[in-house]
Parts: structure tokens; sequence; C-alpha cells
């Protein structure tokens, strides 16, 4: 059975995204000290082209309508992590986001037929960011909005794999900059937190994974469906553009910009759940 899940790393059927609210312009949560304001309209032109991009990959794209009361409800990755047919519903870091996985929990459990195991416990806390799978163990980054116990929860929910914990001291989630750019193949951010997981992971891992080394550390998160590499456009990173151009990977590449959704931390695997 492991050697069937191996195989079938980075094949999925089905993705589930959620509008863009406009409140997400002067609401969503922010990292920076001055909020850069998005463009709401460019924002779901952008959005539409990497459905699309999904939608051509060969998914079957179900979308959540946008909820005003819940700026950050695009980032459904947040409230999910959906692994062989059981879905793990988080309990976000950030109080203002818990309200989003109703939702999206709704969605998994009633249309898409997943076994769904629900984090309720009062101290644990999940963003589906810092849940990096790599199709044979996951990493958990512990940052502001993961902690222990929500990893705890994510192991007990998926024990056929192993779970390591992975410190996320600066930066939102362990996947702002480290994802898997193809099978074996980590994309990781050229920056010292970065390079610091990545000798975590390296050190404390199961596995072994090739490093591709992404001078920006946005460019890092990178998505890999349906044997085709999802990458940010030239014009949001030219340098990283090159690299991954230059790295040769035996996979096709498509490239999406997401640049409006980015100045509120929005990553390209954050905008879908992947089943
Ligand atoms: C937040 O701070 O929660 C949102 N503004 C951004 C969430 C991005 N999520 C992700 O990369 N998985």
């Amino acid at each position: 059975p492991q050697r069937n899940k191996m195989a079938a790393y980075g094949r999925y059927h089905t993705a589930v995204v959620r509008g863009i609210p406009d409140s997400v312009r002067y609401e969503a949560l922010i990292q920076a000290e001055q909020r850069d304001y998005v463009d709401v309209e460019k924002a779901r032109q952008e959005k539409a082209v990497y459905v699309q991009t999904l939608r051509d990959l060969g998914l079957r794209i179900v979308e959540l309508p946008a909820a005003e009361e819940h700026p950050d409800c695009p980032f459904v990755e947040d409230c999910a992590v959906v692994c062989n047919g059981t879905a793990l519903v988080t309990r976000p870091g950030h109080p203002s986001r818990r309200g989003e996985v109703h939702a999206v929990k709704k969605v998994l459990e009633e249309d898409l037929g997943l076994e769904v195991v629900h984090m309720v416990e009062d101290e644990a806390t999940m963003d589906g960011g810092d849940v990096l799978f790599t199709g044979k163990e996951f990493f958990v980054g512990l940052s502001n909005r993961t902690n222990e116990a929500g990893a705890r929860i994510l192991a007990e929910t998926f024990p056929d794999y192993s779970v390591t914990t992975i410190p996320v001291a600066r930066g939102l989630h362990l996947k702002c900059f480290c994802t898997m750019a193809a099978p074996d193949v980590m994309a990781v951010g050229e920056g010292p937190e970065a390079q610091k997981a990545w000798q975590e992971i390296k050190a404390r891992g199961d596995h072994k994974y090739a490093i591709l080394n992404v001078p920006d550390d946005g460019a890092a998160n990178c998505m890999f469906v349906n044997g085709t590499m999802i990458h940010c456009a030239a014009d949001d990173f030219p340098k990283s553009a090159k690299t991954f151009a230059a790295a040769h990977l035996a996979y096709p590449r498509v490239q999406v910009s997401n640049k409006e959704l980015a100045k509120v931390d929005g990553s390209l695997t954050c905008c879908s759940i992947l089943i």
C-alpha cells in the first residue's frame, strides 16, 4: 500500500477554492507593518487564471462563495489538510480566521464525501500553510499559527505517515518559503529562515529530497499538480523564474501571477485545497 501512495503523489481530481471578498482590501491579516492595498478586481483576475490553470490540469473546481465577514477566506489551504480521502479541518491560529472553516468543512464532508476530522481541542491550532506533505511524510511548521498540539492531532489523523515539526521563527508559515516543486524535489528560498528549515528537514526527516534553491522565498511556494509544476510568473519574481527554467526538471511548467494576494501574504498553494 505504501508503494501505491507514493506513486499517487501530486495526483488530484478536485480543487476547492473560495471567492475573494471586497473586505480583503482593508481587513485581511498582514505581516508587514504597512498595508499595501490589494486591488480586488486584479486579484480576482489573477485568481481566475489560477483556477483555469488547475482546470486545464484536469481538476474539477468546487468554488465556495466569498464571505465578506471573513477577509482571509480565499486562503482555503489553511482550513483543511486532505490526504488519502481524509480531511483534517483545522483550528486556524489567528482567531479572526476560525469562522472560515465551517463552510469548508461542509463542502468536504457533504459534497465531496471525505471522512472529516475536526480539530476542536482548545489548545490546538493549525494553519494548513504550515503543513508540507511530501507524499512520504509530513513536515509541520511550528509558527505563530500552528502549535505542537495541532501537530499531534495531525499525526493522529494520518497515522500512516511520520510527522516532523520544524520551527518557523519568522514569517507566516513553513510553506511561505518551502514546498514540493516536483516528486522528491523541494523548492527552498535562499533566505536564512528557509535555509534553516531545510537543514532541519534534511537532518530530521525520514526521506531524502533534492533541493531546488530559489532566490526569492516567496517564489519557493509552488505547486506540483498532475505532472505539471506551477510557479510564480517572471513578472512577480524575475530571478526565481529564471531559476525554475534553468533547473531543467523533467516536468512541464506553468507560470501564474499572484501579485495582488501576495500583498496580504497569500501564496499559490494557499488558494486551493487539492484532493
Ligand atoms: C493570513 O495572514 O492568514 C492571510 N492574510 C494569509 C494566509 C496565507 N495562507 C497560506 O499561505 N497558506
